[in-house]
């Protein structure tokens, strides 16, 4: 009974799900590395910390963001682009631990994409009622690479679409400790995480945290 009870929670731990050609959830991956993962993310938003950007469109987004690598995300009234340097404290973007870098490379090879080596992590934070509307990942060169999405705390629907934005998402809840794998023929495909439910998490309070390993050039 015992034996059995453990043998299901330890397949749950390690379980995978195909989202899509290209596309796997792995339930659970970040096992043990949870705790130096949390406390290397406190150090890189003490260094560069969350801030809402600003849409091409002019909205100010719900997430509020940060990155860490050789480069990082961002989005302003002129559009798009990865930048080496933070624009709030115009240094360079706090370098990626190799904790991180480690993590997301295990996770790429266990999803078949063996070699992954991510030059930026982007840090997603919601808090209750934050959104992302669907989109497309393609500001990076090199579509070959997979992008590795790391969720902590509280938990989201991620919305997971097509190739086309009129494709009708599917509906996957991502849990604190799960790694989604993505590439090859979804790598394009349309996703967002709808309205993030209000709750408290043990570990990470009312928030939700995701990391996306990118490679980018
Ligand atoms: C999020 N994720 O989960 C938003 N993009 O908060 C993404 O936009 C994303 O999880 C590309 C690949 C994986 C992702
Ligand atoms: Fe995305």
């Amino acid at each position: 009974m015992t034996a059995d009870l453990f043998a299901r929670l330890t397949e749950r731990q390690s379980s995978q799900e195909v989202m899509a050609e290209g596309a796997v959830l792995l339930r659970g991956f970040v096992g043990k590395a949870e705790a130096e993962l949390i406390a290397a993310l406190r150090d890189i938003v003490g260094a560069a910390p969350f801030r809402h950007m600003v849409t091409p469109g002019g909205h100010q987004m719900s997430v509020a963001m940060t990155n860490c690598g050789n480069a990082g995300w961002v989005t302003d009234r002129t559009g798009y682009r990865y930048h080496a340097v933070d624009p709030e404290s115009g240094k360079p973007w706090p370098t990626m631990p190799l904790l991180l870098r480690d993590l997301a490379e295990r996770a790429a090879g266990r999803a078949g994409f063996g070699g992954f080596a991510p030059d930026v992590c982007l840090i997603n934070r919601y808090l209750p009622g934050a959104k992302m509307s669907l989109h497309q990942d393609k500001d990076e060169l090199d579509f070959a690479a997979p992008i590795v999405s790391v969720s902590l705390g509280l938990p989201a629907i991620f919305l997971f679409g097509g190739l086309k934005r009129s494709d009708k998402p599917r509906r996957f809840r991502l849990e604190h400790g799960d790694i989604a794998v993505w590439g090859g023929p979804s790598r394009l495909f349309f996703h967002g995480v709808a309205p993030l439910a209000d709750g408290e998490h043990p570990i990470m309070g009312s928030q939700r945290l995701n990391l996306t390993f990118r490679k980018i050039r």
